[in-house]
């Protein structure tokens, strides 16, 4: 099952495969070079809200690492990369002045790439919104949504020559609902017309950032990354069948909905519309635009019951219970049918351009052992998903690629350094990164789909 060769028979000839970071997660050198803080480097200065008190100060010193960092991928026969640019290296501020050199370090880093025939994919936002904008109210103001297409005017206007694809968003889903309904994430609000109005002004400055992408840049293919939820009922009944209803609505309508088909889901403006910021004329028709391509991130369903209680918000659910018995370590359970059925659900219900599964991936924390990382069932992860990708191609979906999560191990966002999901094991005393089994999986997975072609 697990066999790559057999594996990498079943893909199409022009599939890509990659590997992604973020920002964030990987560079560190917070304070260098003119970056200023993003609402994550406050965020992990207050008390409680990332374990272990873990900061992104150094994170895998990828700043300082770069051209290893990037041999690295190469070594692997990667010819993909999918990273993140950082707002607040770029315009620390959020607005008003430029850091020319900011832009120097992704001016390095895609030349670093296309060097070694690596291709690359760029997100504008994952996650490190700059902390300056907090004042003004960070998401839920919608002068963001402008501050963010000048960043993205600015970020195209010097790489848009060589750059190979450029995402607006990562997983909006965390930005949105996980940031400030449910406040796991920066910045750890927990209301929900915060939420509401993050929803519009996230949704108004994608659209308004691929105006800005097409103005600047119109040759770079452009796309949104969703983490979409395959919403599963906990059981046959009729309220656990409505509540899924109501929970995809929710969790994916919100997104794909405005973006794809121009209309908020009427479920979710039936139930929260009064609450909604004002949705001004013109602003369904900026953010619904056609795009590029579209990525999906997935990682494990979401099982959902009904939750009766009076009062209970919505979508009014609960987590139902795991059916699969196989768990990673983060407690994510492995369903790998559930992103088939996901798939075959969102062309259902959108219009939906060409697809890349841009993140994919299993959190196992095994530590060497003589040099030797065995972490046999993030193969396993890997070989049972890309089965599942392989079924749609040949279903006839349009699925152009897929990237795994992630090149090394890195800061994994409220769990800190605890939880990795990296093809390479980082020591972060050392900063010493170590091919996984996985790893090396993965790159014969790699060069065995290559010499299929060659
Ligand atoms: O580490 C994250 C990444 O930043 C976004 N997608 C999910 C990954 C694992 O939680």
């Amino acid at each position: 099952m697990s066999d790559p060769k057999i594996l990498a028979s079943r893909f199409p000839a022009d599939f890509t495969f990659g590997v992604a970071t973020a920002a964030f997660q990987i560079e560190g050198a917070a304070r260098q070079d003119g970056r200023r803080p993003s609402i994550w480097d406050a965020f992990c200065a207050m008390p409680g809200r990332v374990h272990n008190g873990d900061t992104g100060e150094v994170a895998c010193d990828h700043y300082h690492r770069l051209d290893e960092d990037l041999d690295l991928i190469q070594s692997m026969g990667i010819t993909a990369y999918r990273f993140s640019i950082a707002w607040p290296r770029i315009l620390p501020e959020g607005t008003g002045r430029i850091n020319e050199k900011g832009l120097d370090f992704y001016d390095r880093l895609v030349d670093g790439c296309k060097a070694r025939g690596i291709q690359t994919f760029a997100t504008l936002y994952h996650w490190d919104l700059p902390l300056a904008l907090m004042g003004d109210g960070g998401w839920t103001a919608r002068s963001t949504a402008y501050a963010f297409q000048r960043y993205a005017k600015v970020v195209m206007a010097r790489l848009g020559d060589r750059l190979d694809s450029v995402a607006t968003f990562n997983e909006p889903w965390c930005s949105v609902w996980l940031s400030h309904l449910y406040g796991i994430h920066a910045p750890g609000e927990r209301n929900m017309e915060a939420a509401l109005a993050a929803l519009h002004t996230t949704n108004l400055a994608h659209g308004l950032a691929v105006e800005a992408i097409r103005h600047v840049a119109p040759k770079v293919p452009v796309g949104i990354v969703l983490n979409a939820h395959s919403v599963i009922a906990g059981s046959d009944s009729a309220a656990d069948k409505a509540a899924a209803g109501r929970a995809f609505d929710f969790h994916n309508g919100a997104f794909f909905g405005p973006v794809f088909n121009g209309e908020y889901p009427a479920s979710l403006l039936g139930a929260l519309g009064e609450r909604m910021p004002t949705v001004e004329e013109g602003d369904l028709s900026i953010i619904n635009q056609k795009l590029d391509w579209w990525g999906l991130n997935y990682y494990t369903p979401m099982r959902v019951s009904d939750d009766p209680s009076k009062g209970a918000e919505f979508p009014a659910t609960k987590p139902a219970p795991f059916v699969s018995q196989t768990v990673t370590d983060i407690g994510w359970e492995v369903f790998a049918p559930a992103l088939g059925a996901l798939v075959e659900d969102l062309y259902e219900a959108y219009d939906l351009p060409p697809c890349y599964i841009t993140e994919n991936g299993a959190c196992y924390n095994m530590e060497p052992v003589d040099g030797v990382v065995d972490d046999q069932p993030r193969i396993d992860y890997y070989a049972q998903h890309l089965q599942v990708v392989a079924d749609l191609a040949q279903a006839g979906f349009p699925m152009k690629g897929y990237f795994a999560w992630s090149l090394m191990d890195n800061f994994e966002w409220a769990e800190g350094y605890g939880m990795r999901f990296g093809l390479v094991h980082v020591d972060y005393g050392t900063q010493v990164r170590t091919l996984k089994k996985s790893g090396a999986w993965y790159s014969k997975l790699i060069s065995d789909a290559n010499a299929r072609i060659t």
